[in-house]
């Protein structure tokens, strides 16, 4: 079991309250961690440390040159302690620890990346303004940054938002998820080891109210970077608003995943399982609406659902594991809750639709692999983002069908489709609204694509070039040389 204190200029910062958040383990009930139960005294203080290091500390004013070189200490450390991070977000999420593996391995990259952007940060020359004037645009580092990470990736979002604020010279109030605050802890204290100037990156732990809403509200914070839901995110805004700070929001989705009869079915089938089973389907880009062409749909269903019945979900520190345990009880109660609706409304469950028991599985949430077919536009199901295993069917019967199911939502963060026809894609490609396209393929990033989502999945972009700018101010500069040209001509 391990306790943490805040990370503010350093580990070990004591909270106000002097309480903890107790984290048992989803998998098992054993207690894992225990996180300072953060208030807006402990958040104050944070952003004191980070306002103090903006100011007038050396991060800020470092050649992009100096704030790679940490950066890529950083990464290589994060890479180093691989298996430890990796065994904690297993602990803590209930995620397989494969996968962590995975996530941990990603998050090295971003910082690596990040570094080569922090060495390349640049404007814009404009040469022959008004009267030979040179017109210089500055990238800036916007300020203080308040982030705020959610529970099913905590050290993959966190690496999102973190490096990329890093290298554009911000200094930064993480503020990790209440369930999973272990790797956010950690990452900073790597990241200090690395040679991160104290102060730099601070992190506070503690539930959404009062700690979150302490760093949107507070006046010293000059941007705010939120993943989570759309309702937080809802609220998020409105304290931004409040302090005209700037704010980028990536909120949650319903990703249609379009299998068109001419696709390769087999990679299709993988990609399905991927899109929907992938960390529990606690993702927020998850294909979780899968569009299957009606001629197709009877073979597709069986396959699928016989790949999907040999899915291992289980004790997530196993190497063998798939699918591991849902995030906490009430997150179980919540995704039940929809299959339940769905069976009411009409869909038909072709597989799982209930919670696992016997052992190994008593002391957790497991959730089988469920598969809900007749999924109509009506449907809670349809609408609703589940954030668990569950995947709903519904079927088409033309290219323009299969858009406009697609679209029939209020969330607009990614889409899938899979085709052999290249003008097809094209044009559903365009034809679907929202910030990510994959074509045959799914759930995928990288670490120069934009990411983010229109409509209710929020606004702002994370990763690449955007993902650095989101941290950045522009400052216009009329830099003008020799005599200036007269307004008015009496001088
Ligand atoms: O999210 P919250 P929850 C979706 C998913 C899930 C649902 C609820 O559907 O079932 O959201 O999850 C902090 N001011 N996603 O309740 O509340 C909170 O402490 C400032 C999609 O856990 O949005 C945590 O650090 N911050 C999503 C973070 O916000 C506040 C990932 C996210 O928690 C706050 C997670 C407040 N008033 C859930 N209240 C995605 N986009 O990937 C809470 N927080």
């Amino acid at each position: 079991m391990r306790t943490y204190d805040h990370f503010i200029c350093g580990p070990g910062a004591k909270g106000e309250s002097g309480a903890y958040i107790e984290r048992h383990s989803p998998a098992d009930g054993r207690l894992v961690a225990r996180f300072t139960n953060g208030t807006a005294v402990d958040v104050a203080l944070a952003v004191e440390a980070a306002r103090q290091a903006f100011d007038a500390g050396p991060w800020p004013r470092m050649s992009g040159l100096d704030r790679a070189d940490v950066l890529r200490a950083f990464a290589d450390r994060v890479l180093a302690n691989q298996e430890y991070l990796a065994d904690i977000e297993t602990e803590e999420v209930g995620k397989p620890i494969r996968f962590s593996r995975k996530d941990i391995a990603g998050a090295a990259r971003l910082i690596h990346y990040a570094a080569g952007l922090a060495a390349d940060l640049h404007g814009i020359v404009y040469s022959g303004l008004r009267g030979g004037q040179t017109g210089l645009v500055l990238r800036e580092p916007a300020g203080v940054a308040g982030l705020i990470i959610p529970w099913n990736f905590p050290a993959y979002v966190f690496c999102q938002k973190v490096p990329y604020a890093l290298a554009a010279g911000c200094t930064l109030v993480v503020k990790p998820s209440e369930f999973t605050s272990g790797t956010a802890l950690e990452l900073a204290r790597i990241a200090m080891e690395a040679g991160l100037p104290p102060g730099v990156l601070n992190v506070v732990t503690g539930f959404g109210d009062p700690a979150g809403e302490a760093l949107t509200q507070h006046p010293g914070v000059d941007m705010v970077s939120f993943t989570g839901s759309t309702a937080t995110g809802r609220r998020v805004l409105r304290n931004a608003a409040e302090g005209i700070k700037r704010v980028a929001v990536e909120l949650g989705g319903k990703s249609a995943n379009i299998v068109f009869a001419d696709a390769k079915l087999d990679d299709a089938i993988d990609g399905a399982l991927a899109g929907v089973y992938s960390n529990q389907g606690e993702v927020c880009c998850a294909g979780s609406r899968l569009l299957v062409e009606e001629g197709i749909a009877d073979e597709f269903l069986a396959r699928l659902g016989a790949a999907a019945a040999r899915l291992i979900v289980g004790d997530p520190r196993d190497e063998a594991t798939d699918i591991g345990a849902l995030i906490h009880a009430g997150h179980m109660a919540k995704v039940e809750g929809y299959i339940d609706s769905g069976r009411q409304e009409g869909a038909q469950v072709v597989l799982g639709g209930s919670r696992l028991s016997g052992s190994g599985y008593d002391g957790g949430y497991f959730m089988a692999p469920t598969i809900l077919d007749r999924v109509a536009s009506g449907m809670t199901v349809f609408r609703d983002e589940i954030f668990g295993p569950v995947l709903g069917v519904t079927r088409f019967r033309s290219t323009d069908e299969a858009i406009a199911i697609a679209n029939d939502t209020r969330y607009g963060l990614a889409n899938a489709l899979w085709t052999n026809d290249l003008d097809r894609a094209m044009h559903v490609t365009q034809a679907l609204k929202s910030g990510v396209v994959w074509v045959n393929t799914i759930v995928e990033v990288a670490p120069q694509m934009p990411f983010g989502g229109v409509r209710e999945s929020g606004f702002g972009r994370e990763f690449g070039q955007a993902g650095l700018e989101e941290f950045t101010e522009m400052k216009s500069v009329f830099l003008t040389t020799g005599t200036r040209e007269r307004t008015f001509g009496h001088a």
